[in-house]
């Protein structure tokens, strides 16, 4: 209810303090199945200095607009391109949604296809429905990367682009990118990679000696990739990233926008008014962190991820699901639904919905809390063995 006379600002504060004791918190270390972090200091004095900056004017942003650009730039040289086009958006959903939009608008069939593996995010139904793109689920091999022999075979003339996953939400797996670039090279389809979550780990992870596939621009039927800046990039929500080889996949998806009071302008964009800010936070913290700075990051993901995987590994009950590639664990059991429980009343964040507990390595993911969860964890199983 709107209360006719204001609550004075000390009320409000004090009330929504009150309503927050519920929340779980990221600097609490309780949070271990989410792919956010409590974003960096200096993005948050960022997100303070520039909130009424709005992207969807640039006409008025004039620097901002150029900050959003440098920022996308940066995000394709971190992933072998030389000259990006794309936008800082909304999240990976948006950033997928606007790579099958760009693939759908530059093919002129009728009854168009888009094949991906049955591992993708969710945030392709959401692409096939309002964009009226058929999905034709390709089959996984045992260790859960894309099976490219069927994604081959599902190939058909109305086939408007393959969908290859670099860090699966539900694993972290990353598919064999090369082979999938090689048939889109063949049959002369572009090849989005979602690398929403990947994207800001394995050219660190690659850096430190780890052995990952190509995932990138470095292979030639890479069109699109979708790295999201506000999961392992440290910035606040909302922070995606949508990146594009070409110019002709924004000339798809712009749309003019002729009266703006900043003057007219073409948005590829979902989102009309968009924040500024949360872009700017994004260029700061490449440039503040730098390569060394986020290898340092995922260097300690990464770390904690191999460690964890062999305390899972040690313990009756509870078994993993695959080898980590990126720092993302999930392991099983015969009593999930009661460890999920057990687990939750303890105040962990953590969820069991795909037949697993997903652990996602965060920044704020500290040794110590995996200790904790772990202590929490071999007392929940002693129970209810
Ligand atoms: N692509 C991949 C591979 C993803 O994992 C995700 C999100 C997306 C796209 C969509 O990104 P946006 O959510 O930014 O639109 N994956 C996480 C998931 O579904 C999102 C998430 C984040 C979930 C924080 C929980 C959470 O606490 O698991």
């Amino acid at each position: 209810m709107i209360p006719k006379e204001g609550m004075n600002e000390e009320e409000v504060l004090a009330e929504l303090e009150e309503r927050f004791k519920i929340d779980l918190t990221f600097n609490s270390g309780k949070i271990l199945g989410s792919m956010c972090t409590y974003p960096h200091p200096l993005a948050q004095k960022i997100i303070q200095k520039y909130i009424d900056r709005n992207l969807g004017d640039p006409g008025l942003h004039k620097g901002s607009k150029k900050i959003e650009e440098e920022a996308v730039q940066m995000l394709g040289e971190l992933l072998h391109l030389k000259k990006a086009y794309g936008n800082i958006v909304s999240g990976g959903t948006e950033a997928n949604i606007l790579a099958v939009r760009a693939f759908r608008n530059i093919s002129d069939v009728e009854n168009p296809e888009l094949i991906l593996p049955k591992s993708a995010h969710f945030s392709f139904l959401k692409a096939s429905d309002l964009l009226r793109v058929k999905l034709v689920w390709a089959e996984l091999n045992e260790d859960y990367s894309v099976n490219v022999k069927d994604v081959e075979s599902k190939i058909t003339d109305s086939t408007i682009g393959i969908v290859g996953i670099a860090g699966t939400t539900g694993l972290g797996v990353v598919d064999d990118i090369p082979s999938l670039s090689d048939i889109a090279v063949d049959y002369g389809i572009p090849l989005h990679v979602d690398a929403a979550f990947g994207g800001f780990v394995i050219p660190f992870a690659k850096a430190l000696g780890y052995e990952l596939p190509d995932f990138d621009f470095k292979l030639k039927g890479v069109q699109s990739v979708t790295i999201d800046p506000h999961k392992m990039g440290m910035a606040p929500i909302p922070a995606g990233g949508i990146v594009f080889r070409k110019k002709k996949y924004m000339d798809a998806i712009n749309v003019l926008a002729p009266y703006l009071a900043g003057g007219q302008i073409f948005q590829a964009t979902i989102t009309g008014t968009r924040p500024g800010a949360n872009a700017i936070a994004v260029w700061a913290l490449l440039k503040h962190l730098g390569f060394e700075g986020y290898k340092r990051v995922v260097k300690e993901a990464m770390e904690n991820a191999y460690w964890f995987a062999e305390q899972i590994k040690a313990l009756d009950g509870v078994y993993l699901i695959r080898e980590p590639m990126l720092n993302i664990v999930s392991f099983g059991s015969k009593k999930l639904k009661k460890l999920e429980g057990e687990l939750k009343a303890r105040g962990w964040g953590i969820s069991a919905h795909r037949g697993y507990i997903r652990i996602v390595m965060m920044p704020h993911v500290k040794r110590e809390h995996l200790e904790e969860f772990l202590k929490d964890l071999r007392e929940i199983l002693r129970k209810v063995l």
